[in-house]
């Protein structure tokens, strides 16, 4: 029988609409959905690939426990019941016998994705308070959270541009027309951005490589990895020294203006165009053009969030929205009202509460970064972690140094991950729980509502029924609350499944029972497009999370790090820096085992300056060594000017070739993983959060023996 299905993409920030033909148990077309009010019918090359996920040999039906013969290893399928009763004994008797803290927990990127995790996760968390809790966000958006919560009072408030209806768009460290937008849900960016251009607008991109987006853009300029906090001090200095800033409407609630423009003083356009690239000229007409637009943005996100001044930049980029009064404006930058409000249902986050074990680093919302994993696994002493849980991570390719964290898991006395892959990080596991594919549960966007620009909501039905004899990721967590909760000697309960925690969120929500809208899950499920909610709309000093509902730029601790930003202002060492880059077919390191994404010519190369190339002797094609504090990789190496001189540009998620991974199509083009030469030093000081841009790197002509 054919059906036609409406499903959300959950592979990225997107979050397309989809409609699904299928004939009885196969996917027989995937397409954009021209009715969701968000997505307007736009899709991706990665949404074809649902199917391909859906239908993947290599992914896990049944949970596997691993058998060891000697040196050698097999994996045994057995039974749910023999996996979640040993996973919950296992991890408690480690618990018992070594404390809390001998627990790990590792929580990948795909969790925001996947409702059920996210609304299920403590099911079993609640009874682990580890300090070793890790996720994706310490390799990722920390900054953006901290600037959040130090500005408006909650670390997921973000302000999220609102690009079509802009005059004037500042990005720096952000590829949207690759990575389809983050920490903003901008589904077709790239029609967007024509629209800006062609109704007379300005896009101006900062970023070291000459990107997809830059592609589309008024204007580009080449920065140096890691400099722009000095690029974005200059561009505030320039507001204040020529008298542009004016909050606006923000005036009334805005405190901090003065002593951040003193704080800045050393900073002038002059000073900093050295160590940034960019000359005093462009710094200062570029601040003008800003303060003279009628709305403009000023976004940046992965570039410069993970690097050496992460937490400076974030920062430095909203008070560059708030000195203009910019934000919470019409074309600015807006606060959502999502119908599900996750922001005002969870806790606001915190900072510094406790520090890891070994290295002293700082909690952010009861996390540590994940860059003292592997340490605090080898270190040995009290609090020393012994077991890890992983789920929808694969911290082995998308942590730095992640050659030394793979050595670290092989140390552990019990590892169990919550994922479909044996993989590189899920090989070092004990047992793997495998849930049910993305097709077959249903799906809310819990996550990105809240980051989209335009308030939406839709609830998409699971394509096909649950197979039998299989779990959906937060049945997993619910099985295994219900094992720990039993042997702690605490009541059962009933977990309520997600669609109905969604269900009582749109009730109670902004549009829910006590407005005009009345939604809740049947009205979403009567509208599988979705329901349209309208444009983001002003709402401060309202929406703040602050005390006084005041929003003040002066954050000591900010403050206090320019200090060593001042230290950034010598200049380059003249050495290499490595950055990252994104493809669209790629999605971090877990969408290679699919044909139609990674067929066509090797996406793993360094791209190198022919200037840098012929100072070091090596031809485009060539093979050669590129090297770091921490390791040393053989490279295959592509002539680019799209990249600045001293700035090479290498894929992350790749390096599938490891012992006992069981990813047939992703072997075949394995790559090398970037994260085996970044490092798990190399971290932005103030948040801890890890500086995969902008690595020290030196490059030889001679590949590795
Ligand atoms: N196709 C695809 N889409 C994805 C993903 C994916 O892997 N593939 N991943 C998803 C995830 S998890 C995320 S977080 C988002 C990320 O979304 P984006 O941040 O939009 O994506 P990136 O391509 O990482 O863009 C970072 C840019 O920063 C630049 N950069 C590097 N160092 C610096 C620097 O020091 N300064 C400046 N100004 N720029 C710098 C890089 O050249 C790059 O162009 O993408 C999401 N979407
Ligand atoms: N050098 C460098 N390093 C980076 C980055 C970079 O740009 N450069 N980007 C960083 C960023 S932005 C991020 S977000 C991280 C990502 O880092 P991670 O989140 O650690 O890794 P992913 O590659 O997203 O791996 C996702 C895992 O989840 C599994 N999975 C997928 N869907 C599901 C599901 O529905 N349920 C379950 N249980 N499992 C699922 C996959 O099989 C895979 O094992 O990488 C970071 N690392
Ligand atoms: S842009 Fe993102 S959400 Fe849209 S189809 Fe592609 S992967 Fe899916
Ligand atoms: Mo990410």
């Amino acid at each position: 029988m054919r059906q036609t299905h409406h499903r959300a993409c959950h592979l990225c920030e997107a979050i397309c609409g989809l409609l699904i033909e299928t004939e009885d148990e196969r996917v027989a077309s995937i397409k954009g959905d021209p009715d969701d009010p968000l997505s307007r019918g736009h899709i991706c090359p990665k949404a074809i690939a649902l199917r391909d996920i859906h239908e993947d040999p290599d992914r896990l039906r049944r949970p596997v426990k691993k058998v060891r013969d000697g040196d050698a290893v097999r994996w045994e399928e057995i039974s749910w019941e023999e996996a979640l009763d040993s996973t919950a004994a296992r991890l408690l008797a480690i618990y018992r016998e070594h404390g809390v803290d001998a627990i790990g927990i590792y929580m990948g990127n795909p969790t925001v994705h996947n409702y059920g995790m996210m609304t299920h996760q403590n099911n079993l968390f609640r009874f682990f308070r580890t300090k070793n809790r890790f996720s994706a966000t310490s390799v990722d958006q920390l900054p953006h959270h901290l600037a959040s919560l130090w500005l408006f009072g909650h670390k997921s408030l973000f302000p999220i541009p609102d690009i079509d209806r802009t005059d004037y768009f500042l990005m720096l460290g952000a590829n949207p027309v690759a990575s389809n937008g983050s920490i903003w849900t901008v589904p077709d960016v790239r029609r967007r951005i024509k629209d800006l251009t062609a109704r007379g607008g300005r896009l101006v991109v900062i970023d070291p490589r000459r990107t997809e987006t830059a592609a589309l853009a008024s204007e580009h300029h080449f920065i140096r990895p890691g400099s722009d906090a000095l690029f974005l001090a200059a561009l505030l200095n320039t507001l204040f020294d020529e008298a542009l800033a004016d909050p606006r409407q923000l005036a009334p609630f805005v405190d901090g203006l003065d002593t951040v423009a003193a704080a800045l003083a050393p900073f002038t356009a002059e000073a900093v165009a050295d160590s940034t690239g960019i000359d005093a000229g462009t710094i200062r007409a570029i601040a003008r053009d800003f303060a003279a637009a009628e709305a403009a943005i000023c976004y940046g996100r992965m570039g410069v969030s993970t690097q050496a001044f992460g937490a400076l930049c974030q920062w430095l980029i909203q008070v560059m929205n708030i000195a203009t009064g910019n934000l919470d404006r019409p074309g600015g930058s807006l606060f959502t009202l999502p119908a599900m409000d996750q922001i005002s249902n969870i806790g606001p986050g915190g900072f510094n509460r406790h520090q890891s074990r070994v290295r002293g680093l700082p909690e952010f919302d009861r996390e540590l970064p994940a860059a003292v994993m592997a340490e605090e696994i080898t270190t040995p002493g009290e609090g020393r972690l012994r077991a890890l849980f992983t789920g929808a991570g694969n911290p082995v390719l998308s942590t730095p140094n992640g050659r030394a964290l793979d050595e670290a898991l092989g140390q552990l006395e019990f590892m169990v991950s919550l994922d479909p892959y044996l993989n590189e990080t899920t090989r070092h596991a004990d047992i793997i729980l495998p849930p049910t594919s993305p097709l077959e549960h249903d799906h809310y966007d819990i996550g990105f509502h809240i980051n989209a620009i335009r308030n939406t909501a839709r609830y998409s039905e699971a394509v096909f029924d649950k197979p039998e004899g299989s779990l959906h990721d937060w049945e997993v967590f619910a099985a295994l609350g219900e094992r720990v909760a039993a042997a702690l000697g605490e009541e059962p309960r009933k977990p309520m499944a997600p669609h109905e925690m969604v269900d009582l969120g749109l009730q109670f929500g902004p549009y829910g029972k006590d407005s005009e809208h009345r939604l809740d899950l049947a009205t979403l499920k009567a509208n599988p497009s979705g329901v349209d909610l309208g444009p983001l709309q002003p709402q401060l000093p309202g929406r703040l999370f602050t005390a006084g509902k005041r929003i003040d730029c002066a954050v000591p601790l900010l403050l206090a790090d320019l200090a060593r930003l001042r230290g950034a202002l010598d200049g380059d060492n003249g050495g290499l820096r490595l950055i990252g880059r994104r493809h669209v077919r790629d999605n971090n390191s877990w969408m290679h085992n699919y044909h139609r994404l990674v067929k066509g010519r090797d996406r793993c190369t360094l791209l190198v300056h022919p200037a840098d190339l012929a100072r070091h002797g090596i031809r485009d094609g060539d093979r050669a060594r590129l090297a770091s504090r921490t390791g040393e990789l053989t490279v295959t190496v592509e002539a680019s000017d799209s990249v600045m001189p001293g700035v090479v540009s290498l894929p992350h998620g790749y390096g599938h070739n490891r012992d006992g991974v069981r990813l047939g199509t992703a072997r075949a083009k394995a790559g090398v993983s970037c994260n085996d030469i970044t490092d798990d030093r190399w971290l932005d000081a103030l948040s801890g959060n890890a500086a995969v841009n902008g690595v020290p790197v030196t490059l030889a002509a001679a590949p590795l023996p």
